[in-house]
């Protein structure tokens, strides 16, 4: 006799505590580009902040690999409605990042090879909540996936972690990225379903 177990999957939200209201499981990585994905070379790789006056901080790949990296464990959610429990990341802290970094900016913007932008507030990057993630699965990060390295900060809708992130850029205002531009939310919790505005 086949012995009937109610999945994970598929179980309503009340049971799902983990789960922000009106996103669904799922067990696949599903890949959301605006555009293709870019070729990048990480022997051309360079990961810049720049700050206040222009003042730039700038790490290549290997400075980057030589910087202490962290495992993150986390739960993510994608603003089409698709959430994925406990995957699995390596990376660098942005507390690491911007430690040597002097600002008295809030904001900040990501950009990414292929010109895609988007904005956070520089608080959402700090303390232990978001990272330039290298790996995924204990895997070097696909290039569909954002490889060689993205911004991850699951703790927003997805589409603030910013694939292939090339930089930040400091700002004294918290201007739209490219999916903030276009109609979605200025901050996007997940919890709050901040999804379009
Ligand atoms: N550079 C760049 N980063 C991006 C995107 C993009 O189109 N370009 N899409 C965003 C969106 S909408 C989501 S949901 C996630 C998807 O990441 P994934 O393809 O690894 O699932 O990446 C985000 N980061
Ligand atoms: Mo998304």
């Amino acid at each position: 006799m086949a012995v009937v177990s109610r999945g994970f999957f598929g179980r309503k939200r009340e049971e799902n505590p983990d789960l922000p209201p009106g996103q669904y499981l799922t067990v696949d990585f599903p890949v959301l580009s605006a555009g293709p994905t870019p070729v990048i070379d990480t022997a051309e790789w360079v990961f810049s902040i720049q700050s206040d006056g222009g003042e730039v901080a700038a790490w290549n790949w290997e400075q980057m690999k030589a910087l202490p990296h962290e495992d993150i464990h986390t739960d993510i959610h994608c603003v089409t409605r698709w959430s994925k429990f406990g995957t699995t990341w390596r990376g660098v802290s942005l507390d690491t990042l911007f430690a040597g970094v002097d600002t008295k900016m809030a904001y900040v913007m990501a950009h990414s090879h292929g010109g895609y932008t988007t904005n956070v507030p520089l608080a959402d990057l700090l303390g232990g909540k978001a990272w330039i993630a290298t790996e995924f699965d204990g895997e070097d990060l696909d290039p569909e996936h954002g490889g060689p390295a993205r911004l991850l900060i699951p703790h927003l809708y997805f589409w603030k972690s910013a694939k292939w992130i090339k930089g930040l850029r400091m700002m004294p205002r918290d201007d739209p990225g490219f999916w903030e531009q276009n109609g979605y939310h200025i901050y996007g919790d997940p919890w709050l379903e901040q999804r379009y505005w």
